[in-house]
């Protein structure tokens, strides 16, 4: 007897877990399919803030992010660009407006560079700021009192709650903010940006509305070279995209036919007008997604390929702002020289709901 009872619920126990085995058994391929359809999950959104200078694609890549559940926009802060601050900020609260998207701040940069007089042409400018062709709603709220510069001073530098960086246009703010907080450098997690053009020609003159005989700089880090400076030497972790990677990713027409035929949401319809917008320069293959290939490369890097290269910006008149590779020095980046045009279009329309 009593050497019976112990093994009792032993074999009690052995039986059940039998039974448990041969449930998952039965039920393991059922759950292996329901996850394959499944999009993965993530445990945590990557909160992000965009810098941006408010372009078409500015608000495109924007509408991107609004629309990925992945991610947690936190704040917008506006760059003397493209757009002029005050427009450009409106733009972005009216595309935040119509997104229902009040709870996200955003802060205004300073209305000129850290450094020269470089001006983005004042057609694409006023383009940027008035939006032909685009209706979206008014916004409700104003801008942030607070200066961008002050706001991500503070924020880059909380060590405790880090944050990645989508940078979409020229460098002044973040430049400004690593000048105020010594830290911030150091303590942001990543920077995403589009900006350069490292073994490519730049862009100043495409269009031919900028007459200059600078034929390598790219006009984000042209505008403001010694605010760009500052960041490559900041030592914060830099992922750019450059135009050698959005140069592969011209926007085709048949991209801007699918947004046209099947937006089901508010911020689909708001990317068709946008595409319809530039329809001229997607016809020609002139429209790139430079800012909206940073955005996908922030969700899935695997959409480029990074390299780790260490780049200087050049102060040399007739080249300045160029992105020029210093072989010899400790890589400061990692640099985008190729990307994945049919994993851009993907991802982009996906987030959308369009396959
Ligand atoms: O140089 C690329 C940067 C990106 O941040 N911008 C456009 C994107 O917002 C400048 C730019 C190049 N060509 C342009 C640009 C064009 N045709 N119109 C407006 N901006
Ligand atoms: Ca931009």
């Amino acid at each position: 007897m009593g050497a019976q009872h112990p093994a009792e619920p032993a074999s009690t126990l052995a039986s059940f877990s039998k039974w448990i085995v041969a449930i998952l058994l039965c039920f393991s391929p059922i759950l292996l399919l329901a996850q394959r359809n499944r999009p993965p999950v993530r445990v945590l959104p990557k909160t992000i803030i965009i810098d941006t200078d408010a372009a078409g694609d500015d608000l495109m890549a924007i509408a991107f992010l609004l629309s990925r559940p992945d991610i947690r926009l936190e704040a917008i802060t506006i760059v003397n660009g493209t757009a002029h601050v005050r427009p450009g900020g409106r733009n972005v609260l009216r595309l935040l407006e119509l997104a229902g998207r009040r709870d996200i701040r955003v802060f205004l940069g300073r209305e000129t560079p850290a450094s020269g007089d470089a001006e983005f042409p004042a057609e694409w400018r006023r383009i940027a700021d008035q939006l032909p062709g685009v209706v979206l709603p008014d916004a409700s709220r104003a801008p942030e009192s607070q200066p961008a510069a002050e706001f991500l001073a503070r924020r880059l530098s909380d060590a405790a709650h880090p944050v990645q960086v989508l940078a979409l246009g020229p460098l002044t703010n973040l430049a400004d903010s690593f000048s105020r907080a010594r830290g911030a450098a150091r303590t942001v997690r990543q920077i995403v940006m589009m900006g350069g053009a490292v073994r490519i020609p730049g862009n100043l003159g495409n269009g031919g509305a900028f007459k200059t005989q600078n034929t390598v700089a790219e006009w984000n880090i042209f505008a403001d070279p010694s605010a760009a400076k500052a960041v490559f030497t900041s030592g914060a972790s830099i992922r750019l995209v450059p135009l050698d990677a959005t140069q592969r990713v011209p926007i085709p027409m048949s991209l801007l036919e699918q947004f046209v035929s099947q937006s089901k949401t508010p911020l689909a319809r708001f990317v068709a007008q946008m595409l319809l917008a530039n329809r001229d320069a997607i016809r020609q293959g002139i429209y790139f997604a430079w800012d909206p290939l940073a955005a996908v490369a922030l969700v899935h890097p695997t959409v480029a390929s990074f390299k780790p290269l260490s780049l200087e910006i050049s102060d040399k008149p007739a080249e300045l702002g160029r992105t020029v590779e210093a072989p010899r020095r400790r890589a400061n980046a990692m640099v985008a020289l190729d990307a994945d045009a049919e994993q851009f279009r993907t991802t982009f329309l996906g987030a959308f709901g369009i396959r």
